[in-house]
């Protein structure tokens, strides 16, 4: 079953979805995201996302708006910002990244602490 398939039964008739993409920069999240358009959608290059952008795609039963963040260091407190947008949250690792596991389990840590939200989480290693 797809990840999106997985997440329209686990929201069950929620119309309009907002979903964050979280993880380090450089994870895959844009490429993910990317891979999820339509074909003639996609784009070929794709660049490091500076802040957030905003993606939207449609099932034949929900409309998702996906914010990409950007994952540099720089960038991650804006994550918590957007935290009360999200009905789920996909979060990236990069399973060949070994030097920066610890981090991207660090801030994964910190996102299940945050108090007071609950999210359908899954995490894509890329
Ligand atoms: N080999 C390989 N390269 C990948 C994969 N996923 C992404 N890349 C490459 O890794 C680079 C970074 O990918 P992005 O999708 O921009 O990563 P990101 O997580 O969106 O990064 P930020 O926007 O900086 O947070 C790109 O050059 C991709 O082509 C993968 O699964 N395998
Ligand atoms: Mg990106």
């Amino acid at each position: 079953m797809g990840l999106f398939d997985k997440l329209v039964r686990w929201l069950g008739l929620k119309k309009e979805v907002n979903v964050l993409c979280l993880g380090l920069d450089n994870s895959g999240k844009t490429t993910i995201i990317n891979k999820l358009k339509p074909s003639n959608a996609q784009v070929q290059d794709i660049v490091p996302t500076i802040g957030f952008s905003i993606e939207k795609f449609k099932t034949s039963s929900l409309s998702f708006t996906v914010f990409d963040m950007s994952g540099q260091g720089r960038y991650r407190n804006l994550w918590e910002h957007y935290y009360k947008e999200g009905q789920a949250i996909i979060f990236v690792i990069d399973s060949a990244d070994k030097l920066r596991m610890v981090v991207a389990k660090e801030e994964l840590d910190t996102l299940l602490n945050h108090p007071g939200k609950l999210w359908f989480l899954t995490c894509c290693v890329s």
